[in-house]
């Protein structure tokens, strides 16, 4: 923050931020800089030192941000718990980690409604011993229950602190945040970042993948509590100086269009978001983007998902109206930063590839014995040689990190990502997704991302998630769940009809292999927030008929019900 102060960014915006009722803000690099030492200031004088673990479950307000800032200034490792989790996740997070302070809000605003964040929390927050504070920020002004002696109120705390808190220097590997992830099966990962190397990654990333100039207004959708959230919201924009747009709530509210008329009135340049949202705006129609002029766009990105060419050519042509690049950025939780992506203007695209490793980074698509792949085979993703912001182990478990993501290529010592993937004859690279999410048909290997791809590409359908069930004949049999566009939806669908029609769609489109066994209609699919399908619990409910791992990471449950009462119609 404070390279910037003694610039002339230091009275340019930082943060440009919208909340869901409409309410505005803007804070300088140089205000930001007042709040993030005030606050620092606060948590000094709660005792919080080098080290010690800081949780924050929060929504998307400037003060999140604020306090990542305020811990990375002295020293105390964050643990950003997404805002939407249940008390049970948060607990099981802040228990791993030891954290002894809780920075949260009373509510967010999501969905046009006040939602309560620590209300709906406060009950459990006495089964972690570790914590010694709850600290509350004031953004609904919802009733909160509140703990005699630990529990503050975040304007009380920060009140005439002072604004001057010296940055202290740490050591380049100390411990920056701990962010939790979900495994496929078993407890969430504590994945560990540093200092140097994490930032250093960020900020290189963030510069040249996003083009990024002092003239821009950068928006990323997403939030805090996912990694594109740390490394693509706060820290890497933040380094770079930029003016970043920071909104709370959801994108429909109060009207579809919602991100549309933000990037009109805040003349945003670069967006970045997921292919999931992108879908999701495409089954809305194209009239809502077409409320506006999106004229000020020069660069559209995306990340989380393998974005199937469909999407990318709505993307390219109703969002960026064929001015603006596209840059497809692959990268993990445990990568830290972007890994393989365009660099906009350089590397030429292709729609569904994520293009090349960026400058040093040494991916690769081998076989499972470590041989390379021949053009178009099918292997595993793996990073031959270290990067700069490489998670450094596995919070307090430092053997499920070794086994995690060393095992697999123990001999040659690269890193495994647990995805799939194939590189073209130009050395272009192709996520097909986890490797857990390649089913075996009759002794053919198939990506679902693949099958999934192809049914996005008919006409009525907006989203879909295959999986495999065991069967005795061919191996696997593949059910396809399938949400309709609303045009379709709406009216009085032919469902059986439609699904001969995709059945036949799939085998023309792939081959007569990946022609779905069964199709399923859903009105949605069982998502984490930051967007990726849990394949893994559909799996489990067209194996077992319920599911039965790790669903802390699920947005929204009342999906799974919906699916289960669907089979039985
Ligand atoms: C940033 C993030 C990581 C997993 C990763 C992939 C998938 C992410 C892309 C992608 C295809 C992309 N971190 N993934 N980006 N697949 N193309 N551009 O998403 O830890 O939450 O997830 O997401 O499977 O391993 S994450």
């Amino acid at each position: 923050m404070d390279i910037h102060l003694s610039t002339c960014r230091k009275n340019k915006a930082a943060i440009l931020w919208e909340g869901e009722p409409g309410d505005t803000r803007t804070l300088t690099y140089q205000q930001l800089s007042v709040e993030v030492n005030r606050l620092a200031n606060a948590l000094k004088s709660l005792g919080v030192k080098k080290g010690d673990v800081v949780g924050i479950y929060m929504g998307m307000v400037p003060e999140t941000l604020q306090a990542m800032l305020a811990c990375s200034r002295i020293g105390a490792t964050h643990n950003v718990v997404f805002g939407g989790f249940s008390a049970e996740a948060l607990r099981d997070r802040l228990l791993d980690s030891k954290a002894k302070i809780l920075l949260t809000q009373d509510g967010a605003y999501r969905k046009g409604t006040a939602s309560a964040l620590k209300g709906a929390v406060h009950g459990i927050l006495d089964q972690v011993p570790s914590l010694q504070n709850v600290v509350v920020l004031k953004r609904t002004g919802q009733e909160t229950p509140m703990k005699e002696v630990r529990d503050l109120w975040w304007h009380d705390l920060i009140s005439g602190r002072s604004t001057e808190c010296k940055a202290e220097g740490f050591d380049s590997e100390h411990p920056l945040f701990i962010l939790y992830t979900s495994g496929s099966t078993g407890k969430p990962k504590g994945i560990l970042h540093t200092t140097g190397g994490y930032l250093t990654q960020a900020r290189f990333t963030t510069r040249h993948v996003f083009d990024l100039k002092d003239e821009d207004v950068y928006f990323c959708t997403a939030d805090v509590g996912w990694i594109t959230g740390h490394s693509y919201l706060a820290y890497g924009p933040l380094m770079n100086g930029a003016t970043l747009l920071m909104y709370e709530g959801v994108p429909t509210y109060p009207a579809p269009d919602r991100l549309w008329s933000m990037i009109d009135r805040h003349q945003v340049t670069i967006f970045y978001t997921a292919p999931t949202a992108i879908r999701s705006f495409m089954r809305l129609g194209d009239e809502f983007p077409n409320r506006h002029r999106l004229s000020s766009l020069r660069l559209l990105g995306t990340v989380g998902e393998p974005i199937n060419p469909e999407a990318w050519m709505w993307y390219q042509r109703v969002i960026g109206k064929k001015r603006c690049p596209i840059v497809d950025t692959w990268w993990q939780t445990e990568t830290g930063a972007i890994m393989i992506s365009p660099m906009p203007g350089a590397i030429a695209t292709k729609p569904g590839s994520a293009t090349l490793p960026l400058p040093g980074i040494l991916a690769d698509v081998v076989t499972k014995e470590g041989k390379p792949c021949k053009a178009n085979e099918g292997g595993l993703l793996v990073v031959k040689h270290p990067w700069p912001s490489m998670l450094r182990t596995v919070f307090g478990d430092p053997e499920r990190y070794t086994k995690t993501y060393f095992s697999d290529f123990k001999k040659q010592k690269w890193y495994f990502t647990g995805d799939g993937a194939r590189k073209d004859k130009d050395g272009y690279f192709w996520i097909m997704g986890r490797v857990d999410d390649v089913v075996n048909v009759s002794g053919h290997r198939l990506g679902t991302a693949e099958i999934e791809s192809a049914l996005v590409s008919h006409p009525k359908v907006a989203e879909s998630a295959v999986v495999a069930r065991p069967d005795d004949l061919k191996g696997s049999a593949l059910i396809a769940f399938v949400s309709l566009k609303s045009q379709v939806s709406s009216g009085t669908p032919d469902l059986p009809s439609i699904q001969e029609e995709l059945k036949a769609w799939v085998s023309k489109e792939i081959g007569p292999i990946a022609r779905p066994d069964e199709i399923r209609f859903a009105d949605a699919l069982p998502k984490t927030r930051s967007g990726k399908i849990m394949r893994r619990l559909l799996r489990e409910m067209v194996t077992t008929g319920k599911t039965s791992g790790d669903t802390s990471t699920l947005e929204d449950f009342s999906v799974l019900e919906k699916l289960r009462s669907s089979e039985e119609d």
